[in-house]
């Protein structure tokens, strides 16, 4: 159990705890050709900031509530591939009310108790275990839902969560041998029962183990387990009988094992995300395998490039029609404020503009820190416009460097309240300079408009730089 994440929208867990790989044999590697692995990102934020994955054959997780049809269009127009996150093992938080999609899922704003697993479980804090047992009213109901949902979406593929031969908590342990039999039947009569109901052409992947492989399914998901397991892994990934096309995802424990992960046999799809806010940049080429239609995604490109490289040499500096005053901070600091750091002006060479940056030092406690740009008077909104930002960061000492860094647009009313928050992608901090986006959809007029840079992992001397905010109205 490396670590946990929780978020309002979305969340998940270790599935399949590192005991599995504690057996390990020599097994033959399937004769199963291994395709190129593609990039994959979980997007639990649901940030619009994705299109990085709109090529053959990318993958991109989004997390609940994600609805965006004409954004998951375009990135599928473009080859890649959209999931979305559904989780049948457990209900909705006890601790909120489920509201569009996922009340409809639940059965209202509170889970329907005739869907709850009798006597009460949890296999996560806070979400009572659904009751899975073949045929249960859950089961049918859940089934049903995502029938009449999933289309509306227009995602070609359904992430999931947890589902597969058992759990791996206390939750389990506590069931008897009947009633652990009767929800692993339950997870195969679910998968069977979605299958017929969506047809062959959804990509249908489900995050934990399935030591049979299961024919309904186009493959599994290995959350962070080390390449060095892979033996064991491969038993499963490199099976001939998936629905095809085959998707194998593995979210590794590091980008330093995701070249291992990619000549496994049967991975198709690799991320390395420690958590799933994301989205995260993508960490191989694309390279296009075989679509749901039985053909290659998308059109594929002359010659499969490192993603991102040459779009970032064309990015503009600031913005045009850019709304925040002092971007620059030639000359003041102001109105930057911090948050567990302290915040000076130094100069730079190789600032992104002028000669002048922003620096904040990291002063604790904890292991985050941010600065914030709050919102202006020049930055109120337009009910319904788009709104994009940008600023230009990087490691401000030597233990900063590899360090994730966010983000983050937030519309707040005149008098300060939250009206949302939105999280750009996540990037790694490098000694040089590189642009961080994120845009947003301004929900009332007259509202507020404010950015945040957000270090993560922080710890003593951690420091970065910023320069060249910018926000604009898109439309
Ligand atoms: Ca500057």
């Amino acid at each position: 159990m490396r670590y946990r994440v929780r978020t309002r929208t979305a969340r998940r867990r270790i599935s399949a705890t590192a005991a599995i790989g504690t057996v390990l044999a020599t097994f033959a590697v399937p004769a199963v050709a291994s395709a190129a692995a593609n990039p994959l990102t979980f997007n639990y934020s649901n940030s619009t900031d994705i299109l990085d994955y709109a090529h053959p054959t990318g993958a991109v997780v989004v997390g609940r509530g994600f609805k965006n049809p004409a954004l998951v269009d375009r990135i599928q127009n473009g080859g890649g591939e959209v999931y979305q996150y559904v989780n049948v093992v457990e209900g909705y938080w006890e601790d909120q009310n489920a509201t569009g999609d996922q009340a409809a899922l639940y059965g209202g704003s509170k889970n329907n108790p005739a869907f709850l697993m009798k006597p009460t479980r949890y296999n996560w804090p806070g979400t009572p275990m659904t009751d899975l047992r073949p045929g249960s009213p859950w089961v049918l109901h859940a089934v049903e839902h995502i029938r009449s949902w999933f289309p509306t979406t227009h995602s070609k593929g359904i992430f999931l969560d947890v589902l597969g031969d058992r759990l791996w908590t206390n939750a389990w342990d506590s069931m008897s041998s009947s009633e652990q039999a009767a929800w692993t039947a339950g997870s195969k009569d679910f998968v069977a029962r979605l299958r017929a109901a969506l047809g062959p052409n959804v990509i249908i992947v489900a995050n934990n183990i399935w030591e049979k492989g299961n024919p309904n399914l186009n493959g599994i998901v290995i959350e962070h387990h080390p390449v060095s397991n892979q033996a064991r892994w491969v038993t499963m990934t490199g099976r001939s009988d998936w629905t095809k096309p085959v998707r194998n995802m593995v979210i590794a424990n590091s980008t330093g094992e995701v070249a291992g992960w990619a000549k496994v046999a049967g991975v198709t799809h690799i991320s390395a995300q420690s958590s799933y806010g994301g989205p995260a940049d993508p960490l191989l080429p694309f390279s296009p395998l075989p679509g749901a239609s039985g053909v290659v995604s998308g059109t594929a490109p002359p010659a499969p490039a490192p993603a991102a490289a040459p779009r970032r040499a064309a990015t503009a500096v600031v913005l045009r029609g850019n709304l925040l005053t002092n971007p620059s901070f030639e000359k003041l600091l102001n109105p930057w404020t911090s948050w567990r750091g302290s915040l000076r002006r130094r100069a730079a060479s190789g600032a992104p503009q002028g000669k002048q940056v922003a620096q904040i030092t990291f002063k604790g406690p904890g292991a985050r820190y941010a600065v914030t740009r709050p919102a202006a008077k020049g930055a109120s909104a337009t009910a319904g416009s788009r709104y994009t930002a940008r600023a230009w960061v990087r490691a401000g000492s030597k233990n900063t460097v590899g360090k994730p860094i966010t983000f983050v647009l937030r519309e707040r009313t005149r008098t300060g309240g939250l009206v949302q928050e939105v999280k750009g992608r996540t990037v790694t901090l490098t000694k040089a300079f590189r642009p961080v986006n994120g845009t947003l959809t301004a929900q009332g007029t007259g509202n507020r408009l404010e950015v945040s840079l957000i270090q993560d992992r922080a710890r003593t001397g951690n420091s970065f730089q910023f320069d060249a905010i910018s926000l604009a109205r898109l439309r």
